[in-house]
């Protein structure tokens, strides 16, 4: 968990980088959230789904997806960037809360035919409030199907604090009223959410129905690069949070067991540092994407809806 953590805060730092020379349009960093990404995905078997969101490419580089892949779709080439069937990794949803329902009907699916697929999705506090979310928890309770919703509190929908979120005493009592089991953790100690993760996975298994997590953590960097936070929340609350940080607070533990020493830490510094020299020289060209791709794997059959508009598009980029 410790390595994965450190390889993943430092692809977030080198995607950032890559953000400013202009090579990815936009990235939501995980900066902060290391715990409950890592910790979450290791407790998932193999035959598992993750359904991430755009928060969450520590957690698809943890899954083994190639992080080069993991941020094509921020260089605006492709709609996944990756094979979600090899990985078992939905593509990264930017409609709030849309991925809930999506591993409702694929694990409901699974159990149709006799299989004991359980699916982690991640959300964050402000897709709670979306009617989606509402569907998605109310549809695997009824359904009993094995999902875990594993809420990243990070405490802001980019400036609206979680207490404007919701009048609920905490994320995890909305389990009661859908009647499913409700967990509140604290999402900057890896082996917590670890363990909570992986008891509600097993359980949700073993045909216990679906959980819902509260992880209590916190987004250090801005929401994207987009976002101004100066501008409403305080320097001081994101110092309190980095005196909190995951990282730092899961090495203390190994060091003090003897697990890792400055020799470790340096292996795990030096294979981040190798996966950032690789995703930098990978993506320093630029992608030439093909306009009519955009259009090519949405149906089967194109509408004609559809086929209109690749026309137009094809249309404008030519005279473009
Ligand atoms: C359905 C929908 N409505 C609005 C947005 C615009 N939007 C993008 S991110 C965001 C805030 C989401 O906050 P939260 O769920 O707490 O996740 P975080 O970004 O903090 O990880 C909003 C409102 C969206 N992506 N999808």
């Amino acid at each position: 968990m410790l390595r994965a953590m450190v390889v993943g805060r430092r692809f977030d730092r080198q995607a950032g980088a890559l953000t400013r020379q202009g090579r990815l349009a936009v990235y939501p960093s995980s900066h902060g959230q290391e715990a409950c990404q890592v910790g979450g995905v290791l407790a998932l078997a193999e035959d598992d789904w993750l359904f991430p969101t755009y928060r969450d490419c520590v957690a698809l580089v943890t899954r083994g997806v190639d992080p080069v892949e993991v941020l094509t779709l921020l260089r605006g080439d492709w709609h996944s960037g990756y094979d979600p069937d090899r990985h078992r990794c939905a593509p990264q949803c930017t409609p709030l809360a849309t991925n809930a329902s999506h591993a409702v009907g694929l694990t409901y699916a699974a159990r149709r035919k006799g299989r004991d697929t359980a699916a982690l999705v991640l959300m964050g506090d402000g897709a709670t409030s979306e009617g989606d979310a509402h569907e998605a928890y109310n549809f695997a309770a009824v359904w009993n199907t094995p999902v875990v919703f594993l809420i990243q509190n990070n405490q802001w929908a980019i400036s609206v604090p979680v207490h404007r979120q919701t009048a609920a005493p905490t994320l995890a009592h909305k389990a009661i009223g859908y009647g499913m089991r409700g967990y509140h953790v604290d999402g900057n100690d890896a082996a917590a959410v670890h363990a909570v993760v992986s008891r509600a996975l097993a359980e949700a298994r073993a045909g216990g129905g679906p959980a819902i997590i509260e992880a209590q953590t916190y987004r250090i960097d801005p929401h994207t690069n987009a976002d101004a936070p100066q501008r409403y929340r305080d320097d001081a609350e994101v110092e309190a949070w980095r005196r909190r940080d995951p990282i730092a607070r899961l090495e203390a533990l190994l060091r003090a067991e003897g697990v890792v020493d400055d020799a470790g830490m340096r292996r795990i510094e030096d294979a981040a540092e190798e996966l950032a020299a690789r995703v930098r020289e990978r993506l320093s060209g630029d992608p030439e994407p093909d306009p009519a791709e955009l259009f090519a794997h949405v149906y089967a059959a194109p509408t004609a809806q559809l086929a209109r508009q690749r026309r137009e598009l094809l249309d404008e980029t030519r005279e473009g």
